[in-house]
């Protein structure tokens, strides 16, 4: 597999992640892990993009809250790549709700509630690419290898494993 088909995801670390100042420690657990974040900005999502990004949820009970919650104040937005990224963000991320996600997990580790669960990541390739165009222009992406790609990764077989 070539550097470049490395698939990318999009986190979000909510309101919530931001206002209990657990930002530094959500993204020293993506880099810890050895994922590259390739970009990030800061931002409020407004009322529009937020119906644009919840869109398939607008049928269910909980999507007028979750409009209110993900507008409600300043986020953090990431594009993140690695092999197999959207399977082991999501493991990380732990379940949806706070109160029964695993230890050791990100919402199982930092939140109690079923409502504010600190984080978002894409669940499938096509979400991710879908959701990576609505935050980010191309020119917002680095994915240029960092320095320690061939220790991340064994390239050996002349793809990353
Ligand atoms: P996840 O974020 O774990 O992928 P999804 O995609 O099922 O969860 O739901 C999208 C978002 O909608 C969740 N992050 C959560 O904030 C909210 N949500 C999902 N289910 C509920 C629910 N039953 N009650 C309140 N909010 C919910």
């Amino acid at each position: 597999m070539p550097r470049t088909t490395l698939p990318q995801t999009l986190l979000i670390l909510k309101p919530d992640a931001v206002q209990r100042r657990l930002t530094g420690r959500i993204l020293a657990r993506v880099e810890d892990k050895g994922l590259q974040i390739v970009g990030m900005k800061m931002i409020q999502i407004s009322r529009a993009l937020a119906l644009r990004h919840y869109g398939v949820h607008r049928k269910k009970p909980f999507f007028k809250s979750l409009i209110q919650y993900i507008t409600s104040g300043p986020v953090i937005v990431l594009a993140v790549q690695g092999k197999n990224v959207i399977a082991i963000t999501r493991k990380m991320m732990g379940a949806t709700f706070g109160s029964n996600a695993e230890p050791g997990t990100l919402r199982g580790d930092f939140g109690v509630s079923d409502s504010f669960n600190l984080i978002h990541g894409s669940d499938s390739p096509e979400a991710a690419r879908k959701e990576i165009a609505l935050y980010f222009k191309s020119d917002e992406l680095h994915a240029a290898a960092l320095s320690d790609f061939a220790w991340t990764y064994d390239l050996s077989e002349g793809k990353p494993v």
